[in-house]
């Protein structure tokens, strides 16, 4: 218990220096927690598809158990990034992303996404250098999730229900899922949104300019 808290409160204070050398750069790190598949890597793509030619501007590090697809993917939609392969690890950490940071130029970028290995447990207590934290989850995955996973909840500033443009299919409701996650973080705001269908894109991208829907 001990080594874990340490391990904690080390990693707590290198992703408070990280977020403050950042800071001083004029950069602003915004963290994608979610399970696998909850649709990080497209919301990505469709939020550097809205940005258009000021997506090169971006920089973004990817965080994976394995492969750089999801790179490749956003590399493809014009933004600066690094992969992290994490091997058989679990969530990323400061150090992982300083040492990511340290093969990007981050010349003239402002903003730096960090998409979080798809996990709903591990990242949660792991800070990264973020000042905002989004956790995405799809109607496909169940409404219970925020309930179940209260921990992530608490760990971010906003919840995303993503790939509303399947709700017609599947049993999901979406005033259940945010009322169980303002049990557990009360006054979270919560924004449904289909990357794919581009509903919600325009609240997704005032959040990313703002901090506000
Ligand atoms: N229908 C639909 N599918 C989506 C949407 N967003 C993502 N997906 C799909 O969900 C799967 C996982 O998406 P991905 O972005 O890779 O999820 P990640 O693992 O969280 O990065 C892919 O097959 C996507 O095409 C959406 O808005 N609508
Ligand atoms: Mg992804």
């Amino acid at each position: 218990v001990v080594v874990e808290r340490s391990l904690l409160a080390d990693n707590a204070e290198r992703a408070e220096r990280l977020r403050k050398r950042l800071a001083a750069r004029g950069i602003e790190a915004i963290g994608l927690l979610g399970g696998p598949g909850s649709g990080k890597t497209a919301l990505l793509e469709a939020t550097l598809a809205r940005l258009g030619p000021a997506a090169r501007d971006e920089a973004v590090v990817e965080g994976d158990c394995a492969t750089d697809r999801d790179a490749r993917r956003v590399a493809a939609a014009g933004a600066r990034v690094a992969q992290v392969a994490t091997g058989g690890l679990c969530h990323l950490d400061a150090r992982q992303v300083e040492d990511a940071l340290a093969r990007l130029d981050l010349e003239g970028v402002s903003r730096l996404w960090i998409e979080n290995v798809g996990n709903l447990v591990c990242p949660a207590p792991f800070a990264c250098g973020e000042s905002r934290r989004a956790l995405l989850v799809s109607v496909t995955e169940g409404d219970d999730k925020p309930a179940k996973y209260p921990a992530a909840v608490a760990a971010v500033d906003l919840l995303v229900l993503t790939k509303t443009d399947l709700l017609p299919h599947v049993d999901f409701d979406p005033e259940r899922c945010a009322a169980d996650a303002r049990l557990v973080h009360p006054g979270l705001p919560v924004l449904s949104l289909s990357a794919h269908g581009g509903q919600g894109l325009d609240r997704w991208m005032s959040w990313v300019r703002t901090g506000r829907l």
